[in-house]
């Protein structure tokens, strides 16, 4: 493997300050030597070539994205979990990993799923006990992101969930019936009027039964939802099978890819053809449609005709354009300045640049495409800084490749000259991102680039290995792409997004006004236990060290319900409710109210206890459930 890393030409001046980057602010002179001999050590380690000459002097620039102790990053990045089903929150720079949010999952130490609202939740979105979590993508305003909500999709069961930033918690979940893989997952930029999930499976629709095994019939739906309330409002029905997908910024496009116009069932049948689509939805021509009554009903939702024979695409404004890309594309990613789609060619060491405005006047979609740069091989997923660059992963080359976007619009078709610089990682990369890339206002710093394989990166830990998150500083394009860290990730991200941390404003404890169930204050009169035939409800306090009581006695087969509240005003002192052998344990945060239901099924002595350790007094917060037998 080659790298193009320039190290010759560094610089050895004073470094530079950028006000955009917070961190040059606070990081004295020194420390930037200290930071640049740390990353010299490094790669020479790992073997990476041409990252920094320890002999000379590092140039400003030379990052090594270390933040001390007791002080925050300057970003959030939140990672999808894959099939584990979670989203994970790291801090960025440092790479730390600061929290986990289950959303298709079931999650003990945070209670996710053994509480009755989120097993309600999860019950009613489909019951299953996982999910495949590839595209966490923050809401916008403006084209910025606005720290409201965190949309993710379900490649496993058809489903879109909604994390809610406040309280970085699941708080929606939607099935999308006619969808089986919901892979890609984007909101409608520039406001987030609209959350669509992109299916990819083809199925026959209704999938109960009919057209077995006749794949022609199959087909697939890109599906809208409206953000708040979370529910799905129609679907655009193609031929062709849907892959990822982005936002234009302006509120008409939408994009997504499709690697499998030959409606194939296997790898070769969707392989054989020598060009896919990048599908182009215009979203207020659909709209228009749904309004109209021009769909048909499937599974209770409007299903829109965007096949390529619809009448509705016969119109001087189709509601779904189709591209002519090369063969089996990935990625589609919309630069920040809305001008063009950006389609990654997977099977082909092309991006296709498609310009969004002309596909408005242009009559043949082909038409649009304004540009096709040669990156190399197995180009999946392209990111952006505030520069004009794009920068694209190469799957097969274990690379990512930095290009000149304008270039690229200006050279011919299949052109490498737009190409500025190639660096290895390691290895085998899915997708990058850039900070704030995929707004209107790139950051331009930090780039994490997810990779599938990590191979000798990491100590060993048998045969399943973590995959490997590669963190680069890219805000320096004289001294190149710098690898500033490896970070050992369990299975497996996909994707990410890099979210500048004063654009949050995370609660701290809860607003008992923002939750259902009410508040129980440590008073007599909110603490009881009620019998209605063989249903028993508790309701109950909890603080430092005890719960509201010290006994609950029920009976053998009885339904029993406990609510409880953690009275804690003090952040960061959290209890559960946990009860051995019954499956039981339920958090809450200061503040929070939450509360579960069980058969109380075993007669005997059962300690309910608090798992969190919250205070010296931790293992003496007890209470007992008494379960008398039946007999
Ligand atoms: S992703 Cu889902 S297969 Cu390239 Cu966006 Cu990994
Ligand atoms: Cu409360 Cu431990
Ligand atoms: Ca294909």
């Amino acid at each position: 493997m080659t790298t193009s890393n320039p190290t010759d030409d560094r610089r050895t001046d004073e470094p530079t300050t950028d006000d955009r980057d917070p961190l040059f602010a606070r990081i004295p002179r020194r420390d930037f030597v200290k930071a640049g001999a740390a990353v010299g050590a490094m790669s020479s380690l790992a073997g990476c070539t041409g990252l920094l000459d320890t002999d000379e002097t590092p140039s400003g620039a030379d990052v090594d994205g270390s933040v001390p102790p007791g002080e925050h990053d300057d970003y959030y990045a939140f990672l999808s979990g894959g099939h584990s089903g979670d989203v994970r929150v790291y801090g960025v720079p440092s790479m730390r990993q600061l929290m986990r949010i289950p959303v298709f999952n079931i999650e003990s130490a945070r209670g996710y799923g053994f509480d009755d609202e989120t097993r309600a939740m999860l019950e009613e979105s489909g019951g299953y006990t996982w999910g495949d979590v590839h595209h966490p993508r923050p809401s916008q305003t403006d084209n910025t992101y606005d720290g409201e909500w965190l949309f993710v999709n379900d490649k496993a069961n058809g489903r879109m969930a909604r994390i809610d930033l406040e309280y970085f918690e699941t708080d929606a979940i939607v099935d999308l019936p006619n969808q089986q893989g919901t892979h890609g997952a984007c909101a409608l930029m520039p406001d987030t009027r609209l959350v669509f999930g992109v299916g990819e499976f083809r199925v026959p629709m209704p999938n109960d039964g009919r057209d077995l095994d006749d794949p022609g019939a199959y087909g697939s739906v890109l599906s809208a939802i409206d953000p708040d309330p979370f529910n799905h409002q129609w679907d655009v029905k193609v031929d062709c099978n849907l892959d990822n997908g982005d936002s234009g910024k302006d509120g008409t496009w939408f994009f997504t890819t499709s690697y499998n116009t030959e409606e194939g069932v296997t790898e070769s049948e969707m392989t054989s053809a020598d060009t896919d689509y990048v599908v182009a939805f215009n979203v207020p021509a659909i709209e228009d449609a749904v309004e109209a009554g021009e769909y048909e009903e499937v599974n209770g939702v409007p299903v829109v005709d965007g096949t390529e024979d619809s009448p509705l695409n016969r119109n001087s404004e189709p509601l779904v354009r189709y591209v002519d890309v090369p063969t089996n594309p990935h990625g589609v990613s919309v630069t920040p300045d809305g001008r063009y789609a950006i389609a990654s060619g997977k099977l082909d060491p092309t991006c296709t640049i498609i310009e969004i405005d002309r596909l408005d006047e242009v009559d043949d979609p082909n038409d649009a495409v304004v540009g096709r740069v040669n990156v190399g091989n197995g180009p999946l997923h392209t990111a952006y800084d505030d520069r004009g660059h794009a920068y694209t992963t190469l799957f097969v080359d274990s690379q990512v490749v930095k290009w000149d976007i304008e270039a690229a619009v200006e050279a011919e078709m299949g052109s490498e000259d737009p190409v500025i610089e190639k660096h290895d990682v390691h290895y085998s990369p899915g997708h990058l991102i850039a900070a704030e890339s995929y707004t209107g206002d790139p950051q331009g710093d930090w780039l994490i680039v997810l990779n599938k394989l990590s191979k000798d990166r990491f100590l060993p830990v048998g045969p399943v290995f973590p995959e490997n998150d590669q963190l680069f500083y890219i805000g320096d394009d004289e001294a190149g792409m710098q690898l500033v860290k490896d970070t050992p990730a369990y299975p497996e991200p996909h994707d990410a997004s890099i979210v500048r941390a004063d654009r949050l404003e995370p609660a701290s404890v809860y607003d008992p006004d923002d939750l259902e169930l009410e508040f129980i204050s440590a008073s007599d009169e909110d603490n009881f236990v009620e019998r209605d035939g063989d249903r028993v409800h508790v309701e109950m306090y909890n603080t430092r060290n005890h719960f509201g009581f010290s006994d609950i006695a029920v009976s053998e087969g009885d339904e029993v319900t406990i609510r409880t509240t953690n009275i804690e005003q003090e952040e960061d002192i959290l209890h559960s409710l946990a009860i051995p052998q019954y499956d039981v344990n339920v958090k809450t945060a200061p503040q929070e109210t939450r509360e579960v239901t069980f058969t109380a099924d075993k007669p005997g002595v059962y300690w309910i206890y608090c798992a969190y350790f919250c205070s010296a007094l931790h293992l003496e917060m007890r209470s007992r459930l008494l379960v008398e037998p039946a007999d």
